[in-house]
């Protein structure tokens, strides 16, 4: 869960990442352009007033007359931009195209370089800004207006996510044409600055604070949209894998395809003889690179996720594989304990799975028994009684294991009618220690003859206790004393040994 997550989380980050470090890069060209574009225009349009200041230069100095005006209104007319052409001596405008003779104090000083001035406005258009371009020789020059509302259209290069600003000495001019006194607005991302290189002016592009993502949003909203899935498909996919992975239903499902769970089985003996009259199968699980897993470690787990129904038919059918073989060298009626579920209890595929055995081998060469463990007893049902009258009348034996630490009563065995109670390992574990259940097994004896049923104690470790038991009638004896689980071709082996070995003991 926290790596889907992380991984969802992380495709998206690096993702809005990438995309805003193009964002920011791209809002970087577009300020470079702009300021470059705003330089070209504003050149042209300057470089039309020195061609207008240039063409009546001759004329400064001259008296104002009705030639001059003439001359200059030519430029007005001719000339892209400017707006008007005015003559000067002795820092003073004394002939306007406009008014024609005037007087009005023009100090060299308020012109950066002596060549270039804004103004946010002046007497005949108070409002409108312009740029003055200037030109004097021997005291006596030339002022040619340019409008600034053509200015204007040179800032229009800024974006909806940039800012283009025309700095002239101590004012600058925004892309609405309006004029005020620097410092300039900050301009924090994708910053721009470019110096024209024939006249004293600058044009500074940039993009405010919050540009990057408004432009993101803007542009990049069905690629941020896109990443966001990208990041919740991908958080998906990983749960999905990593859940897979750690399903305890696919685990085994695997390992029941690659056919992982092998039959050990453990020597049952008859107590009288001596001989190998039967064996429990007990289930292991080879784990590539694990060993071998015991099966109280996986058990519960096949029980709860349902798959002990197939492992336990993949078992028995493994089982009979590999006796059927040898059927002829074990002894008549060889008996094969398998441990049944209680789910497996309630589906009424369990007898096709018996018939199934059963049908493997020669009429009447083994027994099938069933282990039932009393740990978890099933319930008594219509369903179940019929499904152990079939059992019974296909020969199918029913034995209670972990017979004793349970709550089976004398009601529940007759009703099962079953055939066999595994004792289990506990008491046999304390038989000359405590007394108590020494009583337990002497009951216990007395109690399975009385019903007709077969005794068989597990967990015999010792000869003492093979030789209580015995005395005490338990027909049949289970333990490490005998034999451990072992591969079936090992148990091949260890039976014709034995038999060899021992006739009676
Ligand atoms: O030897 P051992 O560790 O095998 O057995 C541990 C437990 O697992 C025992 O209680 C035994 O009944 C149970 N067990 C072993 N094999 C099977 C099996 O095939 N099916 C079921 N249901 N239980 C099994
Ligand atoms: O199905 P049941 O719960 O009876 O499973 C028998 C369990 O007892 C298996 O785990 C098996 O390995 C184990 N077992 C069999 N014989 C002995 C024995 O002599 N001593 C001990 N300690 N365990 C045994
Ligand atoms: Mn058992």
């Amino acid at each position: 869960m926290l790596v889907s997550l992380l991984v969802a989380m992380a495709l998206p980050t690096i993702g809005v990442t990438v995309a805003a470090l193009q964002a920011r890069w791209q809002l970087q060209q577009r300020a470079n352009e702009a300021a470059n574009a705003s330089i070209t225009m504003l050149d042209q349009m300057l470089a039309n007033a020195d061609t207008s200041n240039n063409a009546v230069m001759q004329l400064a100095g001259r008296p104002c007359d009705g030639e001059a005006r003439q001359m200059l209104q030519l430029q007005v007319a001719t000339v892209p931009f400017v707006r008007s052409v005015n003559l000067i001596e002795h820092d003073h405008l004394y002939c306007t195209s406009l008014l024609g003779s005037t007087d009005q104090e023009v100090p060299a000083g308020s012109y950066i370089g002596g060549r270039l001035r804004m103004r946010a406005g002046n007497l005949t258009t108070p409002g409108v800004p312009i740029i003055i371009v200037r030109q004097v020789r021997n005291d006596r020059g030339v002022l040619s207006v340019i409008d600034g509302r053509y200015v204007q259209r040179a800032l229009q290069f800024a974006s909806d996510y940039s800012e283009v600003y025309l700095i002239i000495d101590s004012l600058y001019m925004d892309k609405l044409g309006k004029v005020r006194t620097i410092p300039l607005p900050p301009l924090p991302q994708a910053r721009a600055s470019i110096t024209s290189a024939h006249y004293p002016y600058a044009v500074v592009a940039g993009s405010p604070d919050g540009s990057v993502l408004r432009y993101l949003l803007a542009y990049d909203l069905a690629l941020l949209t896109l990443i966001g899935g990208v990041g919740i498909i991908g958080g998906g996919i990983c749960y999905r894998l990593l859940g897979r992975a750690a399903s305890p239903r696919a685990l085994l499902q695997v390992a029941l395809d690659a056919g992982q769970f092998e039959p050990f089985v453990q020597p049952i003996v008859d107590a009288a003889t001596g001989q190998w009259s039967g064996v429990e199968v007990l289930m292991r699980w080879h784990l590539p690179g694990e060993g071998l897993i015991r099966p109280d470690l996986f058990i519960p787990m096949a029980e709860r996720t349902g798959l002990i129904l197939p492992m336990t038919r993949d078992l028995m059918r493994r089982v009979a594989d590999a006796l059927l073989p040898h059927v002829a060298d074990l002894p008549p009626r060889f008996h094969i304990g398998i441990n049944i579920s209680a789910a497996h209890c309630r589906d009424p595929r369990l007898l096709d799975d018996c018939h199934h055995f059963l049908a493997a081998f020669p009429p009447d060469s083994i027994e099938l028994w069933l282990e039932l463990t009393e740990r978890e007893l099933i319930e008594p049902t219509e369903q179940t009684d019929l499904l152990f009258q079939q059992l019974e009348a296909s020969g199918v034996k029913v034995a209670i294991d972990d017979f004793g630490i349970g709550h089976a009563s004398l009601n529940y065995l007759q009703r099962f009618k079953v055939d066999a109670l595994k004792i289990d390992q506990s008491f046999v574990k304390r038989i000359g220690a405590d007394t108590l259940s020494a009583h337990l097994l002497d009951t216990l004896t007395e109690l399975a003859t009385k019903l007709e049923i077969d005794l068989v104690a597990e967990g015999v470790e010792t000869a003492e206790q093979r030789d209580y038991l015995r005395t005490l009638g338990v027909r049949y004896l289970q333990g490490y004393y005998f034999g451990r689980p072992m591969p079936i071709g090992e148990f091949i082996h260890a039976h014709r040994h034995h038999r060899n070995t021992t006739t009676e003991d």
